[in-house]
């Protein structure tokens, strides 16, 4: 973790880069990820009614549909975001939900998405896992997640991350399609989502590479005097 002497010594010197216009005023910023209907609102919906097989944006397996929750589903009808959300019952075999990336290739840098996972009134919550994918088939292995437990008929914000630095595992991939995919497990129940959301970090430009670099020779340099 970044001390305050490392800390404060990078931004003075970043400072100085600036006024001295040797680098842009920026650190990498995270890039929000195009997901297509990312809160299930096309199409539109009645109140409690399924969206049968129309899910723009997205691919379903099994008994996967969009939904305008009725109070059945949750209390006042609510979704997260907008109207709609989308429901997996698991079925005994599970189904899935994906979405092929428009605009995002597989690139160095850390990738993190968020969702809403709601538990219906009506049915008990199944398991759901959560994936990014490279060229369809190929699973990016999980850096971290937050998934906190969901109580009766309440949503609760889902995070994943994924970090894709490593040289030797991803070299073969980069520049390749990405997709997100939703797995439901469990012989009964059902998983609902809502507002998914996608930020992506670039690993460290040269130039703010550079001015780490420079940075932490300050520090050093000071602590041997
Ligand atoms: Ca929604
Ligand atoms: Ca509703």
């Amino acid at each position: 973790m970044m001390n305050l002497l490392t800390y404060f010594a990078l931004k003075s010197t970043r400072k100085a880069l600036i006024l001295a216009g040797a680098v842009t005023p920026t650190f990498a910023l995270a890039d929000i990820i195009t997901i297509n209907n990312p809160g299930f609102e096309d199409p539109v919906l009645a109140d409690g009614v399924t969206s049968g097989t129309s899910t723009p944006g997205w691919n379903r397996l099994g008994s996967t549909t969009f939904l305008n929750p009725s109070n059945v589903h949750f209390p006042g009808g609510n979704a997260t975001e907008g109207f709609n959300v989308a429901t997996m019952g698991a079925g005994g075999s599970g189904s899935s939900l994906f979405q092929n990336l428009p605009n995002t290739t597989l690139q160095y840098g850390t990738y993190t998405f968020q969702f809403d996972v709601g538990d219906r009134l009506d049915e008990v919550l199944h398991n759901l896992g959560f994936n990014l994918l490279i060229n369809a088939t190929t699973i990016v292995p999980l850096t971290s997640s937050n998934t906190p437990a969901v109580p009766d008929g309440e949503f609760r914000t889902w995070t994943f991350t994924y970090d894709v630095l490593v040289p030797s595992t991803f070299e073969n991939f980069i520049g390749d399609p990405t997709r997100i995919r939703f797995l439901a497990f469990g012989s009964q129940g059902f998983s609902t989502i809502d507002n998914v959301q996608g930020t992506f970090t670039a690993i460290p430009e040269p130039s703010s590479a550079a001015l780490i670099a420079i940075a932490c020779g300050v520090v050093c340099f000071r602590r041997r005097l």
